[in-house]
């Protein structure tokens, strides 16, 4: 097992790998930027190094800094954690290269994860349900195009290869407007991912978005750790999640689930990964896979026991599984708020000083946050100030043990957007479960419109 990981990131994800090491017995490093250098979870890291300044391509992105730091400090392995370099497949490389450990899959699995068009093709070849539409990457004979959009059937919707995540894509809803579709999306491509590359399939109007976590070794052994909702969503930035999914039955969820782990198996997966599939007429179809441990991993932990960071770190060490899928045990369910600094309606962030705060607590209810009283919230990076998870026997429980805990927290000196969420839990088609991804944004547009 490692003695000493680096921990290339900040945060409430930052403290969440801390605590993992500690409690493996694993001494740790913190890199921090300027910003971040009085932040509670950097002192209690057994080091600490100042890569850069405040902006993230300074510090949180700078590969060299990174690296540097992991040789001063004489760690063996880097945790990326989610955001910054965690899906860089030149970073993994580098680690690698430099004699350090990469927490996560390989270089070529990120790379191969990275670029959409390959992800699909490689997913559908192991077994994986895929959205309809075509293999390979659009051509650029206009005809051809206009061809196989007929062949899809409209509504389709093009995206970029190397975008995801919600970037780069736009749906098309009739030929006449195809062209002009490709063409501003080729664009947008081009400048900001430098890939022209795109790809057509056909757009579903009101899917979900369900996600499969999986873990996998070195050695060929994955397992699938459950299926995650994450429908309720802004903007693709989520903002509650809970596993199970909602109204889908165990032998779907099973069903799903196997092939994944298969599909794990058969291109050769290391680390924890995450499917992310739309689920619509009762049907899974992938879309991308997250090559990372996610936010959301918690609700994970609460149904199955078992701790996400502590398996990654295991099975970067060389470990093999020792759970088999028997032995992974579903129960109960569990719901995470995203608390972030921002105007709860506007969205706007709302960086600054927490003057004061109230965490919740008692059974069930776990908080993931590196915030405390007098903690000034940076201004340059993502608003999230940690989060609360609930778990309960139902869902009826989860969200009762949810209420009274967001009911409980107290954050004062900044905007949150808590308010939001003691809301979204009391709404009916929330209670009633299975929303799409559109849901939330509509509902946020009806009250904008008619002012309560
Ligand atoms: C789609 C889709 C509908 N049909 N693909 C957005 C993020 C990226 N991961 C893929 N996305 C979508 N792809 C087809 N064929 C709708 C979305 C989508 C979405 C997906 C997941 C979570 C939130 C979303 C919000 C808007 C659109």
């Amino acid at each position: 097992m490692f003695e000493k990981i680096l921990i290339a990131n900040r945060g409430e994800i930052a403290l969440r790998i801390q605590r993992a090491c500690r409690e493996m017995g694993i001494k740790t490093v913190v890199v921090h930027s300027v910003a971040d250098a009085e932040a509670k979870y950097v002192k209690l890291a057994d080091e600490s190094v100042c890569i850069g300044p405040a902006a993230s391509a300074a510090s949180y992105l700078n590969i060299p800094a990174i690296i540097s730091a992991a040789e001063v400090t004489d760690a063996q392995a880097i945790h990326p954690g989610y955001g910054f370099l965690s899906e860089n497949a030149d970073f993994a490389e580098r680690v690698e290269q430099s004699g350090f450990t990469f927490i996560g899959p390989r270089a070529e699995t990120i790379r191969l994860m990275g670029d959409k068009v390959s992800a699909k093709n490689a997913m559908k070849k192991a077994g994986v349900p895929v959205v309809p539409g075509m293999d390979g990457a659009l051509p650029d004979d206009p005809k051809e195009v206009v061809r196989i959009a007929r062949q899809i059937g409209y509504p389709i919707i093009v995206k970029a290869a190397g975008g995801g995540g919600g970037r780069g894509m736009r749906v098309v809803h009739t030929e006449a407007a195809l062209k002009n579709a490709v063409n501003t999306t080729r664009a947008e491509a081009q400048s900001a991912f430098g890939n022209p590359s795109l790809y057509m399939e056909k757009y579903l109007e009101k899917p979900r978005h369900i996600e499969i976590q999986v873990m996998a070794d070195k050695h060929r052994n994955a397992v699938y750790l459950g299926d995650r909702d994450c429908s309720m969503q802004r903007r693709h930035q989520k903002i509650i999640e809970e596993a199970p999914a909602p109204l889908v039955s165990l032998r779907e969820r099973q069903k799903i689930g196997e092939r994944c782990a298969e599909a794990c198996r058969k291109i050769g997966y290391e680390g924890a990964g995450t499917f992310e599939f739309l689920y619509e007429g009762g049907e899974f179809f992938f879309i991308e896979m997250n090559t990372r441990l996610q936010v959301e991993h918690p609700v994970t932990e609460f149904i199955t026991g078992l701790d996400l960071v502590q398996m990654q770190i295991r099975v970067a060490a060389g470990e093999k599984l020792t759970l088999r899928q028997k032995d992974v045990v579903m129960k109960g369910h569990s719901i995470e708020c995203r608390i972030n600094a921002e105007d709860p309606y506007r969205f706007t962030p709302s960086p600054g000083r927490i003057t004061t705060l109230h965490m919740p607590g008692g059974p069930g209810v776990r908080v993931d946050s590196h915030v405390y009283s007098g903690y000034v919230v940076p201004p340059y990076y993502d608003s999230l100030l940690g989060k609360i998870i609930a778990y309960g026997d139902t869902r009826e429980q989860a969200i009762a043990r949810l209420h009274v805990a967001l009911s409980e927290t107290v954050i004062e000196g900044i905007k949150t957007n808590l308010p939001l969420h003691r809301e979204l839990l009391r709404d009916a088609a929330f209670v009633r479960g299975g929303t799409s991804i559109h849901y939330l944004e509509q509902r946020l547009e009806k009250l904008n419109r008619e002012p309560t």
